[in-house]
């Protein structure tokens, strides 16, 4: 009797811990993919879905995600100076912005246990900078590498769509703002295609970490791949 009460306290007690490591399990996913391919509206789904689950959930964003690397994304998207933005500076603007967000928000979040939901991270600069602005490429993973400080996502979502889908997304999403001007947004249509491209070679390369879909399908089709894929690395 006294033997069989140990083994149920064990297994309790046992129970209790994965539990709370389960509970507990930090993850960083980020979110990718072509101009308005849907990742803002599915990664509203998911912190809505994991926070049911009881989960810390932090949702942020590059360029972005502190407030001086919020100031660097003004200047990346919207800098209209006479003087040029050379692709160079612009690649570095990235990476300053990604080492103030790795730094002072991601790497805090997850080591506190909190499941980061990014909206664009190290795998844009490879597509839009490397392939879509031809930057020297070893040199930009290097940089990369040094602005990611040990964040290496868990789960990437890549949502992958025609270019003219996602652009026309884009586009009828801020029609009714008469002034709105992006230099990205604005890049002619084969700069958008090696984008994209180069998104779907980084998922052949790392097929483990990046999940591509197809982000033609409507919201709720696509969010229940997004759950399957995120209970997946939860489990
Ligand atoms: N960039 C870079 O060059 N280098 C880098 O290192 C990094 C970024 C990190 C950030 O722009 C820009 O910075 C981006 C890359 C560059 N520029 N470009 N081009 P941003 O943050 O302003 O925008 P974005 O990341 O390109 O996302 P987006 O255009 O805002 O789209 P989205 O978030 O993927 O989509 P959405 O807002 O969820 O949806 C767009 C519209 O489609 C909206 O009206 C939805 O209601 C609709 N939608 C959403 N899902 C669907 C489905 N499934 N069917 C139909 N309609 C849908």
């Amino acid at each position: 009797m006294a033997n069989e009460c140990i083994v149920y306290s064990c297994k309790f007690l046992f129970y209790l811990i994965l539990e709370h490591v389960m509970e507990r399990k930090a993850l960083f996913i980020t979110f990718e993919g072509p101009e308005g391919a849907g990742k803002s509206t599915q990664i509203k789904l998911l912190k809505e879905y994991l926070e049911s689950l009881g989960r810390q959930v932090l949702v942020t964003r590059e360029p972005g995600g502190t407030p001086l690397a919020e100031d660097f994304r003004n200047i990346v998207k919207h800098y209209q100076g006479e003087e040029p933005l050379f692709p160079a500076t612009e690649l570095l603007l990235f990476e300053a912005a990604r080492t103030q967000h790795t730094n002072y928000v991601i790497a805090p979040a997850l080591k506190s246990g909190t499941i980061v939901l990014c909206d664009r991270f190290a795998d844009s600069t490879e597509a839009y900078q490397g392939a879509g602005r031809s930057l020297d490429m070893d040199f930009l993973l290097k940089l990369n590498n040094f602005a990611m400080a040990g964040c290496k996502p868990d789960l990437t979502l890549l949502f992958d769509l025609p270019i003219e889908v996602g652009m026309e997304r884009a586009r009828a999403r801020v029609a009714h703002i008469a002034d709105h001007n992006d230099r990205l947004e604005a890049e002619k249509m084969d700069f958008h295609q090696r984008v994209r491209d180069s998104f779907l070679a980084i998922a052949r390369r790392e097929p483990e970490r990046v999940k591509v879909l197809d982000a033609t399908q409507s919201i709720e089709e696509l969010f229940a791949e997004v759950k399957g894929l995120v209970n997946n690395a939860l489990s």
